[in-house]
C-alpha cells in the first residue's frame, strides 16, 4: 500500500541535462528539496526504531575496528518493515537513479541504515564496488540524511571524477583504505568535495566513486538511509574476494555468475516506460 500522505516519494522530480551530464562526468550528485521534512520525520522514525530494533552491536566504541567505529549498519530493513519498503520502493529515488545512470530501469541491490553514533569515527575512503558481484558499473547509492547534516554530523564527501580513478578499487573499507588513498589523492586532480547537507538534500554516487565520512562530533547521532540500485539488466559475475562471496549468498541469493541479478530481493524499483 503506497503512502498516500506523501505523493512526492512516487512523483517525478525533474533533472536538468547539466545536472545528467555533472553526475556522468563527477561520478556523484547532490540534489536539495527531493523529500520533504515532513516525510523524513516520518520515515525517520520508522526506520530508527527499526534500528534500534534490529542493530546487533553492543561493544562500547573504544573496542571498534574503524570500520565498526564509523556507523550501526542494519541492511535490508525493507523487508522487515512495510513502512520502510515504502520508503525504499520510491519512483522518485529510483527514477533518479535510473536518468541518472541513463538506464532503462533500476532494481535493488540493498538498502542500509548508516547510523553515525555521537562520537563516532570517520568512515574510511573506499569504494562499494568492491564488494559487488555485478557486470557493469551502472550501480549507484543515494544518500538521504534524515536529519540536517553539518560538517560536525559526519556528511558524506567526494572525489570528484574518482569513478574513473583504478587505484584502490580493491581495498576494503578500513584504516589501511583511508591512509593509502589520502596518500594516492595527494597527487592527483580528484577534488575532494565535502559540504553539508540540508535537510531535504541527497546524493546519488556510482559504485566505483570514491567517498568518506568524517568523524561524528556532535551529541546527536547522524541518520542516514541508503538504497543502493543496479541496472535493471545486471548480471551476476564471479565473485572476485571474500566479501563479493557473501554478497552474492546474501543479497542475491539462489543465483550464480551468468544470471540476471534478479532474485526476490531485486525487485524492479523502476523502469521508464508510456506514461511513466
Ligand atoms: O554514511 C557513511 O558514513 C558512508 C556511506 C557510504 O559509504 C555509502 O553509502 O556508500
Amino acid at each position: 500500500m503506497l503512502s498516500p500522505a506523501f505523493p512526492e516519494l512516487q512523483s517525478p522530480y525533474s533533472l536538468t541535462p547539466a545536472q545528467v551530464a555533472q553526475f556522468r562526468r563527477d561520478g556523484f550528485i547532490k540534489l536539495k528539496q527531493v523529500l520533504s521534512p515532513a516525510l523524513l520525520a516520518d520515515y525517520g522514525r520508522e526506520i530508527t526504531n527499526q534500528v534500534g530494533r534490529l542493530s546487533r552491536e553492543t561493544r562500547p566504541l573504544a573496542e571498534r575496528t574503524a570500520y565498526g567505529k564509523a556507523f550501526l549498519q542494519v541492511m535490508n530493513l525493507w523487508t522487515k518493515s512495510e513502512v520502510v519498503r515504502e520508503f525504499c520502493f520510491s519512483r522518485r529515488l529510483a527514477r533518479l537513479a535510473a536518468e541518472l545512470m541513463g538506464v532503462r530501469g533500476v532494481r535493488l541491490y540493498h538498502d542500509q541504515a548508516l547510523y553515525k553514533e555521537p562520537g563516532g569515527g570517520l568512515t574510511p575512503m573506499h569504494v562499494d564496488q568492491y564488494y559487488w558481484p555485478l557486470s557493469s558499473e551502472q550501480t549507484c547509492t543515494v544518500w538521504v540524511p534524515l536529519q540536517a547534516t553539518p560538517m560536525e554530523l559526519g556528511p558524506l564527501s567526494f572525489r570528484a571524477g574518482s569513478h574513473r580513478f583504478k587505484f584502490g578499487r580493491d581495498l576494503a573499507i578500513s584504516e589501511d583504505s583511508e591512509a593509502k588513498l589520502q596518500d594516492a589523492f595527494k597527487v592527483s586532480n580528484y577534488a575532494l568535495v565535502e559540504e553539508p547537507f540540508d535537510l531535504g538534500e541527497v546524493s546519488y554516487h556510482y559504485g566505483w566513486t570514491f567517498h568518506r565520512a568524517g568523524p561524528n562530533q556532535s551529541n546527536a547521532p547522524r541518520a542516514v538511509m541508503t538504497v543502493i540500485y543496479m541496472d535493471a539488466d545486471m548480471r551476476v559475475v564471479p565473485p572476485e574476494n571474500k566479501h563479493q562471496e557473501v554478497d552474492l549468498a546474501t543479497w542475491l541469493p539462489g543465483l550464480k555468475p551468468g544470471d540476471l541479478a534478479a532474485s526476490p530481493l531485486n525487485p524492479v524499483v523502476y523502469e521508464a516506460g508510456p506514461g511513466k
